[in-house]
């Protein structure tokens, strides 16, 4: 929407804010500055958005404007790159090797997420495709009285086969809104899917195997190799015991229906709903009980902690103070309306469709706003089909005049917190960032 690449004013943004407030609000960054846009700033933003800013007086000091803030391919700054690859719509490619995929935000539109829009999280290497699906093996031993060894065909005939819609939300999800900058993929909010799941319950599988008074937390392992072509794990997670024996969490050997495909762990994968998505071993090959937190690839340092208690963004952080990451934090997205959407001249009512999840929580009300959150509104939010399932919403705004809106959407997770305006609790990795979500539209004159 806007004419032409502004990407300087973001990258402006994160090098020196305060600079960059200064010349696009036209004054002096600091504690006596104005808290809205007007005069030639006003002017600037309006031309560089490409329409009036009916708003303009709620919009707070040195909001980015979405316009800028995010990639919509096409008209916004730098489209990003698209992954073709067969069996999947085009989504937006974070890295080639390993292969991350995210899907843009208004292809989440649909209630259970179809495999060819489903985001794709690679860290090494991807296993080449078992001849025989249900002869491939998964061992469980550590902390158990019976060591198992299981066939996919055993483990589907030997043990009840439940079907559930539940969430797998990559931990980094919504990682581009941290400043600085952290570490990893720059996901947007996309890196999220609602699949339904078929598979046997884990709990099931522990309890035949039999846990002794020991065992307190899972090490899961797969047969994805290595980026170095060393023969170590790429990635080895776990997690604490109650969670594993969730009801919730799967052993899944199908997707929406369909055997899971390679990319997304053929034959046989975890689904651990709730909780990064890096617990979700796909290929999965062992699950080893042990006494004691796992400390595998992926487990230690900075990787899928979050800081206990605030730290400097971009400073040094304090082992100590960093936690595994467990639920994943209260999200919602506005899942029909493309970011950077020109809107036909005269449209003075939009029609909202979207999702909010929670992590293991519910989520208690979404709202939604189109004046930098000078005033919200409530949706129509539905029941989860089954705990840990996202929630779709709906809602209708009204557009008073022409001109350059955000809509933001904001979720309240059932223990009342809502998304904040900022991503807050920085951390090196990128974890947690939930800010309120915002989508660009202009509605033309
Ligand atoms: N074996 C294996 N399992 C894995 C990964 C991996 O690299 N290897 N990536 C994890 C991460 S970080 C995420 S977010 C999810 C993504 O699942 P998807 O690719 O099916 O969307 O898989 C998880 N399971
Ligand atoms: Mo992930």
């Amino acid at each position: 929407m806007s004419r032409k690449p502004e990407r300087g004013f973001i990258e402006l943004y994160r090098n020196d804010p305060e600079r960059a407030e200064a010349l696009i609000f036209g004054r002096r960054a600091g504690p006596s500055r104005r808290g809205f846009l007007k005069g030639a700033g006003l002017a600037s933003m309006a031309a560089a958005v490409g329409g009036a800013i009916p708003f303009a007086a709620n919009m707070p000091a040195g909001l980015v404007p979405a316009a800028f803030a995010q990639a919509a391919s096409g008209t916004a700054p730098a489209a990003p790159k698209m992954l073709q690859m067969a069996g999947k719509v085009p989504l937006i490619l974070l890295q080639e090797k390993p292969l991350v995929a995210e899907t843009p935000e208004h292809l989440l539109d649909d209630e259970v997420t179809p495999t060819d829009k489903f985001f794709i999280r690679n860290n090494g290497g991807i296993p080449d495709q078992p001849a025989d699906p249900k002869a491939w093996k998964i061992k469980v031993d550590g902390e158990v009285n019976s060591p198992l060894e299981l066939s996919v065909g055993e483990l589907e005939s030997r043990f009840p086969m439940v079907t559930l819609q539940l969430q797998l939300e990559c931990g980094g999800n919504g990682r581009n809104q941290f400043v600085p900058e952290a570490r990893g993929n720059q996901w947007g909010n996309g890196a999220i899917g609602c699949a339904q799941w078929t598979g046997v319950r884990l709990a099931d599988v522990l309890k035949a195997a039999g846990l002794k008074s020991s065992a307190v937390y899972t090490a899961h392992y797969a047969a994805d190799p290595h980026l170095s072509g060393e023969a170590r794990p790429t990635i080895s997670r776990g997690v604490r015991l109650p969670k594993a024996m969730d009801e919730h969490t799967l052993i899944a050997t199908r997707m929406n229906g369909e055997p899971i495909p390679l990319i997304h762990g053929a034959p046989v994968r975890l689904v651990v709903p709730g909780w990064p998505g890096s617990a979700s071993q796909k290929w999965l090959t062992r699950i080893w009980v042990r006494d004691k937190e796992h400390d595998g690839p992926g487990m230690t340092g900075t990787s899928y902690r979050v800081a206990r208690t605030p730290m400097i963004p971009g400073g040094k952080p304090d082992d100590a103070n960093m936690a595994i990451m467990e639920s994943m934090p209260v999200r919602s997205i506005v899942t029909n309306v493309k970011h950077g959407t020109e809107l036909s001249a005269g449209t003075r009512r939009l029609d909202l469709r979207g999702a909010a999840w929670a992590g293991d929580k519910a989520v208690r009300e979404v709202h939604v706003s189109i004046d930098y959150g000078a005033t919200w509104q409530a949706v129509s939010l539905a029941q989860p089909k089954n705990k840990h399932a996202w929630q779709r919403w709906t809602a209708a705004v009204a557009l008073p005049s022409a001109g350059y809106y955000e809509i933001w959407s904001r979720a309240t997770d059932a223990d009342g917190r809502a998304q904040p305006h900022v991503a807050g609790n920085w951390n090196p990795q990128g974890y947690g960032a939930n800010a309120v979500s915002r989508v660009a539209v202009l509605s033309k004159a």
